[in-house]
């Protein structure tokens, strides 16, 4: 077993973190020591500040030809609870979160089986219409491919005409974790590890920024985390395109795999550090507030994390999912969070620039 203390040096070196390290840290109790070592790489990149952002969730039907086992968000078409958005009711929506000011929707949404491409590229052509201010991140590299496959246009084209449309960026989403063993196991219709890397590969070569997330706390080992942490480093080595890093924490209700335990406060804040000391050319760690709890949320801002999301407003797929926090946050509320951490808040935009109070 490597001592903690060689990769702290490793790392006043900046030398990289490598693989047995890696798992090194997975490993760790020294929860304290990882705080450290987070919060001085947290602290190089971004001084005292935390992000968040002023946005609102839109997921446009819940019906899913994938239906992965870990999620409960999903359904069939014929399911009580299935719905699906017309493009009236998702600018409806928008119209309606405006005057919280919101700069972003994040949207996403399952793979419907009868909804053609040209649903998806109408409702962002109409919201950039309506809200030419307001940034869509819209799309895992899931629904590209889907939206490719359903249309017979290459995944390159189906992005090329999102991005005409008004498309800003990818969120992270559809990573689950990228590993074959566990893709084949909880997700075996959609994207695998390594269409979703190079999807992403190749929204970043169009120009396109976006994030990467990690679905933890499952079948998933160890080992298996730190390869994902390493694909996404590889990845971001080459294209430069991801923002941030957000790690997911399991919640298993309603949905097809039993729990082995939500993930510990312990688990996820050393998660948080180790993501922060793995991914070395990545310049954000978000907490999602909604599926980690607000307490580690805040917490998570002492062990690497730089970014608390945003206001979200209304959130479908934890929530589907057992999650036991607020559907959303107003901005006062984030900002005193991050205050009470003796954090700096700093409302940004989706691509990280500072906007003013
Ligand atoms: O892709 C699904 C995960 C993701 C469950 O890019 C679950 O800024 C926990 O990607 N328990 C959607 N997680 C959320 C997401 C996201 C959220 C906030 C910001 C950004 C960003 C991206 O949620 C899915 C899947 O990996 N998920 N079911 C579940 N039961």
């Amino acid at each position: 077993m490597i001592d903690i203390q060689i990769i702290a040096d490793k790392l006043k070196r900046r030398e990289r973190i490598a693989r047995e390290d890696a798992l090194c840290l997975l490993r760790s109790t020294d929860i304290l020591a990882l705080g450290a070592m987070a919060g001085a790489e947290k602290r190089k990149r971004t001084a005292d500040k935390v992000f968040f952002n002023v946005n609102c969730h839109v997921n446009l039907t819940n019906i899913c030809v994938s239906r992965c086992t870990f999620c409960a968000f999903s359904c069939d078409k014929d399911a009580p609870q299935a719905y699906t958005m017309t493009e009236q009711e998702v600018l409806a929506r928008v119209r309606a979160a405006l005057p919280l000011g919101i700069t972003e929707v994040h949207m996403v949404s399952g793979l419907h089986p009868d909804k053609p491409f040209a649903y998806y590229l109408g409702i962002v052509r109409a919201l950039k219409q309506e809200f030419p201010s307001v940034h869509i991140k819209a799309f895992t590299p899931v629904e590209l491919l889907y939206f490719s496959d359903i249309s017979g246009l290459t995944v390159h084209a189906i992005l090329e005409q999102l991005i005409d449309a008004g498309l800003g960026s990818l969120p992270g989403g559809g990573a689950e974790v990228l590993s074959p063993r566990v893709r084949e196991a909880l997700c075996p219709k959609k994207a695998t590890a390594r269409q979703w890397l190079d999807i992403m590969g190749m929204a970043h070569g169009l120009g396109l920024k976006s994030n990467a997330t990690l679905l933890w706390g499952h079948i998933e080992t160890d080992e298996e985390i730190a390869d994902h942490l390493l694909s996404l480093r590889e990845l971001q080595d080459k294209t430069g395109g991801f923002q941030t890093f957000i790690p997911l924490p399991f919640h298993s209700a309603n949905t097809g795999l039993t729990s082995r335990g939500r993930p510990t406060a312990f688990e996820q804040l050393r998660l948080f550090a180790v993501s922060r000391l793995v991914l070395d050319n990545f310049d954000h760690i978000k907490a999602y507030w909604i599926m980690t709890g607000l307490k580690i949320a805040q917490l998570a801002l002492l062990f690497g994390a730089d970014d608390v999301d945003g206001t979200v407003v209304e959130e479908r797929i934890t929530h589907a999912a057992g999650a036991d926090t607020a559907q959303g946050l107003t901005r006062n509320e984030l900002m005193d969070i991050i205050r009470q951490a003796g954090r700096q808040p700093v409302q940004r935009d989706t691509l990280y620039n500072e906007l003013t109070l």
